[in-house]
């Protein structure tokens, strides 16, 4: 395998795959599996270190409810959410589709239904682009520990991991994106022998996106549980937890808010990346309702103010100042100022470089009077209190005669 040239053609294509995706911004991560029958969080089997003759019979214990996916995508789109993304195979080892690489699958055993084809189609009935997560790392398979000393066992599991990830991609139509996880026991991509699976993976589904966790870097940059911005060009998806826990875990009550939510958006944003937001169903795939409650408000939210959010967008850092009364967005000649701290009747901007034509409140745009000098922004006529009633983050649009900058110095000159 020539892996250059695998990762020069895969570089050539890439923008070009990435556009719808960029675009985008939010996404649903659905982690449900047999852990989600114990409700203490997909990790249970290890950091409990449950015998394997005790957890299996998860496997047939098992009884989904009738087609949950379906919930799962009308919420997703209620929320503003543009594509999904379903753990097809956590490390748990068991495969929520009908594979032939194993009997410990959700055909074969309790839910006897190919739960990844439902996930699917509920996907596409809702419009949304579809996800395949697919975790490297298998804590069931007989060879997925000595895979990493022993080369016969490495081959045996190359050609598992390989066949269940072909099946993915040739079993559902087109797949948007392949989400890898978790790369142990095995150090290096050469290990995994990621560029000739990848490069299986492309040629079987030419639009895909691969993220980062197969130790190539590929398409997508992978932060986890923090928001923190890639360098300028590489693209990057912040996964983040509702409450701490990925699979269904009713323990687990420190709930992110609704503001919590919009200012992880706005950091991917503004940094020109993507969030993708978790749910942990229930082990029948209802989804807990404080998820539920969160994700619809911030739909609402977004589906007033969207325009902050969606699209092409601009990156901020380098060209806008941290703010005490908001944060940015930027997208050409226009500026978002998202106020989630409303200052009353005024708002001050200082050290905004480049001329305001006319500045206006979403969503209905009301327009504010503009007061504009070398050295501060005064916008008037605002309403004493924040207009967002939803979750007090109002935004004001700034078109400006050109490209936004502010410039605010070292931060101690004032006048
Ligand atoms: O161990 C997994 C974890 O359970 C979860 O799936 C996250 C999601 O990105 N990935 C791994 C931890 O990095």
């Amino acid at each position: 395998m020539n892996v250059e040239a695998y990762l020069r053609a895969a570089a050539a294509s890439r923008e070009e795959r990435l556009r719808w995706w960029r675009e985008a911004r939010f996404g649903m991560f659905i982690h449900w599996g047999l852990y989600s029958q114990l409700g203490r969080n997909e990790w249970a089997m290890n950091r409990e270190r449950i015998p394997r003759a005790e957890y299996e019979p998860l496997a047939d214990t098992w009884r989904p409810a009738e087609r949950p996916a379906r919930e799962w995508a009308r919420l997703a789109a209620d929320a503003g959410m543009r594509y999904a993304v379903l753990t097809a195979k956590h490390h748990e080892g068991f495969c929520l589709w009908d594979t032939a690489q194993t009997d410990y699958n959700a055909v074969r055993r309790g839910p006897g239904r190919d739960l990844v084809g439902e996930f699917v189609e509920a996907c596409r009935e809702h419009g949304l682009k579809v996800g395949l997560y697919y975790s490297l790392m298998d804590w069931r398979h007989p060879d997925g520990v000595r895979c990493a000393t022993d080369d016969a066992a490495r081959r045996r599991f190359l050609d598992f991991t390989q066949g269940c990830v072909r099946e993915l991609c040739t079993q559902y139509g087109p797949i948007d994106i392949l989400w890898y996880d978790c790369h142990w026991p095995l150090r290096t991509p050469v290990q995994w022998e990621s560029a000739e699976m990848n490069a299986m993976v492309r040629a079987l589904q030419p639009g895909i996106l691969i993220n980062n966790r197969s130790m190539l870097n590929e398409d997508f940059g992978t932060p986890e549980e923090h928001v923190t911005p890639a360098a300028e060009g590489r693209a990057w998806e912040a996964c983040m937890t509702l409450n701490g826990s990925w699979g269904y875990m009713p323990s687990a009550i420190d709930w992110r808010s609704v503001r919590e939510i919009l200012a992880m958006l706005r950091t991917a944003a503004a940094g020109g990346g993507n969030l993708l937001l978790n749910i942990g169903p229930r082990p029948d795939g209802s989804v807990p309702d404080e998820a539920v409650e969160r994700l619809r408000t911030v739909g609402r939210w977004l589906g007033r103010y969207g325009d902050a959010v969606y699209g092409p967008l601009d990156r901020v850092a380098g060209r806008m100042e941290w703010m005490l009364t908001g944060q940015w967005t930027l997208r050409g000649n226009t500026a978002y100022y998202w106020v989630d701290r409303w200052p009353g009747t005024t708002l001050a901007i200082g050290g905004l470089q480049t001329p305001v034509r006319r500045a206006t409140l979403l969503p209905n745009g009301t327009e504010l009077i503009v007061e504009q000098s070398d050295r501060r922004l005064v916008l008037r006529g605002l309403p004493e209190t924040s207009p967002d009633d939803i979750a007090g983050v109002a935004v004001i649009r700034l078109e400006c005669d050109g490209p936004p900058r502010q410039v605010l110095g070292s931060g101690y000159e004032t006048l």
